[in-house]
């Protein structure tokens, strides 16, 4: 639930002066399509922050900010689309096409819409005819676009670099005001990645590594401690969640983080993504549980070294260390490894998918994967142009089509039923390939193997190991064909006015698509076509290699 900006400092738990009034409404929109395709929310943690960083930048003099999140409040009612004059729009890839559909019912109730993210980074020319302004890179254009917005000057495009974070304080009253209360305190402390897993959007649309100074990272977390309302799980037992691409990119500055939460009176643990090398240092490891370190999210993404050199992912592939038996080690630490798992349906047949989940299931110390999913093809990334030009993709692949459950290539390791067979129990009936007595038994051994009192942290351990049995729950079998150019539609895409012009339905409703009939690229898609081969270097630069750095 909103509420308006007169119970600001009440909802945020802060005195002080009341906030100045209002005079226009902007609205940011966290959008979302949802994996079963269709119209549930849900408060599950994981909530981006994009928004959060967006609305903080907007000048408040001027503006009161109204944030939605399409997966916590559900799809944003288009019957209440009137009364704001600048509506920001993000997503993901998948997302794309559902940030359009807002575009124009925000643009017939009368606002002017800006939209940022993935697809307008890498084809802004092509998203202009969806959006009054269109943002290529990070947030910190916001707040020129906005003063360009109130002298009536906004330019169609605005290039910010990523990497170049400018100083403003992130406000997490707003998550507050607009109702978001996630479990966990959601961070950033620096963007991008030096890495280049060829899978990965972060090369191409960040291209490094950058880092918040200590003191724009510490007034966003007193923020945020502030903004927790009394009696929920994150006041009572903070927990900081730090979303960075890849906090351990820069050590020096990881460690001066870490210091800074384990020597904050008031945080009782924290999390964050980083890469799987990172798990090889013992030392550094048990520096961080002694950090109050709880739990890291690493960049496992599979056990076939094949796979792994395919997609560039270099980091994972020493021959020096066992990821398993690092795991166990740093779970003996406290601290709880998460992965996400990812089948390569190109090169696995499902019985080397099946084999691959239950020789996870086996060692009774390796955590199950949180999130388990098939290679997406994600647009502008070196994988993605290298699949295009050899004509590796499926025939009218859509945008939709990337949320990493869905077949998105025409050549198959195995007969498409037996890896449909295979995905539709993996991602929806999970229990008809691992049993839940494996996992409990497996949940037992981990939280004997933390040596731990603390609930909270086998809860974290518990909850992780669990995931997809609780994930499959949320999102049930629906008429799915897990084949791209096929797959269904979430109702959103049929929901518009009847009087809806054939142009409009075309531009703001029909789902983008990146390839033809005949799997090459898609017409508005040809001219940012690279002449260059993306990766020629990739399968022959790392076979063999025990180099841990990008
Ligand atoms: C939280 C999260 C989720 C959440 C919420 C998703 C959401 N709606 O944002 C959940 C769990 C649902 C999720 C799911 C998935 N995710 Co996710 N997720 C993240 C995570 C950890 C944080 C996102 C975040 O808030 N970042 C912080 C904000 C500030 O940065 P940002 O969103 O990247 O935006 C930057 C720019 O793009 C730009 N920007 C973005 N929007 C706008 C708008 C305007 C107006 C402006 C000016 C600028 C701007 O500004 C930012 C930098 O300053 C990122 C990793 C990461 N650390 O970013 C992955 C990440 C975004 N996810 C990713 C992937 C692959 C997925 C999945 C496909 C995974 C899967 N295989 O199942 C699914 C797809 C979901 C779907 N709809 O089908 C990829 C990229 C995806 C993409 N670009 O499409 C990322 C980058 C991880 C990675 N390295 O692979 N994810
Ligand atoms: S290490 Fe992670 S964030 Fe970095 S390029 Fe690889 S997948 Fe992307």
């Amino acid at each position: 639930m909103y509420l308006p900006s007169r119970d600001v400092a009440a909802a945020c738990g802060r005195t002080g002066a009341a906030p100045p009034q209002p005079r226009r409404r902007a609205l940011v929109v966290c959008t979302h399509l949802r994996p079963s395709r269709d119209k549930r929310r849900s408060t599950y943690y994981m909530q981006p922050i994009t928004g959060l960083h967006i609305g903080s930048l907007i000048d408040r003099s001027a503006f009161d900010v109204r944030l939605h999140h399409e997966d916590w409040h559900g799809p944003f009612d288009t019957a209440a689309c009137a009364g704001y004059e600048l509506v920001f729009l993000t997503g993901l890839q998948p997302d794309f096409d559902r940030m359009r559909q807002l575009a124009y019912h925000f643009r017939r109730a009368g606002a002017t819409v800006v939209a940022g993210g993935s697809i307008c980074t890498v084809f802004p020319a092509f998203c202009t005819q969806f959006f009054d302004s269109v943002c290529v890179g990070g947030v910190d254009s916001v707040p020129a676009l906005v003063a360009d917005f109130l002298q009536d000057r906004l330019q169609p495009i605005y290039r910010q670099a990523a990497r170049d974070i400018s100083r403003y304080d992130v406000d997490y009253g707003l998550f507050a005001r607009s109702g978001i209360q996630p479990m966990l305190h959601l961070m950033e402390a620096s963007r991008g990645c030096s890495f280049k897993c060829s899978f990965c959007v972060m090369p191409g649309e960040v291209g490094g590594h950058a880092t918040y100074d200590m003191d724009h990272f510490a007034r966003a977390l007193e923020s945020t401690l502030a903004a927790s309302k009394p009696w929920t799980f994150r006041r009572w037992y903070p927990l900081v969640m730090l979303l960075d691409n890849n906090f351990s990119d820069n050590a020096a500055h990881m460690l001066r983080v870490a210091r800074h939460l384990a020597e904050h009176p008031r945080v009782l643990g924290w999390a964050a993504l980083v890469t799987q090398n990172v798990l090889q240092d013992r030392a550094l490891i048990s520096h961080l549980a002694a950090a109050k370190c709880h739990l890291l999210f690493a960049g496992v993404e599979s056990l076939d070294r094949e796979m792994l050199r395919r997609y560039n992912k270099k980091q994972n592939l020493s021959r020096r260390h066992d990821v398993m038996a690092d795991i166990a080690f740093a779970e003996s630490k406290g601290i709880a490894i998460c992965y996400g798992y990812i089948f390569d349906h190109r090169h696995q047949s499902a019985r080397e998918m099946e084999q691959q989940i239950q020789a996870l299931a086996r060692n009774p110390l390796m955590p199950m994967p949180v999130y388990l999913s098939v290679i997406a093809p994600l647009a502008g990334t070196a994988s993605f142009w290298d699949d295009l030009r050899m004509g590796h993709l499926s025939p009218r692949l859509r945008l939709r089509d990337l949320d990493g459950e869905t077949l998105c290539h025409s050549r198959l390791a195995d007969s498409e039923e037996a890896l449909i067979d295979f995905l539709e129990r993996m991602f929806r009936r999970p229990w008809t390939v691992v049993s839940r007595w494996r996992i409990l038994a497996k949940t037992l051994r981990r939280i004997v193997n933390a040596g731990s009192f603390n609930p909270v942290r086998w809860y974290v351990m518990t909850s992780a190991n669990f995931h997809c049995f609780i994930w499959s729950h949320q999102t049930p079998p629906s008429r799915r064909t897990y084949r791209a150019g096929t797959d269904l539609l979430d109702p959103q895409y049929a929901e518009h006015p009847d009087d809806l012009s054939p142009e409009d339905r075309v531009r703001y409703f029909e789902p983008i698509e990146l390839t033809d009939a005949d799997g090459g690229p898609a017409e508005w898609l040809r001219p940012y076509v690279p002449a260059q081969p993306a990766q020629p270097v990739v399968r022959l630069a790392v076979a063999g290699s025990d180099e841990a750095g990008p």
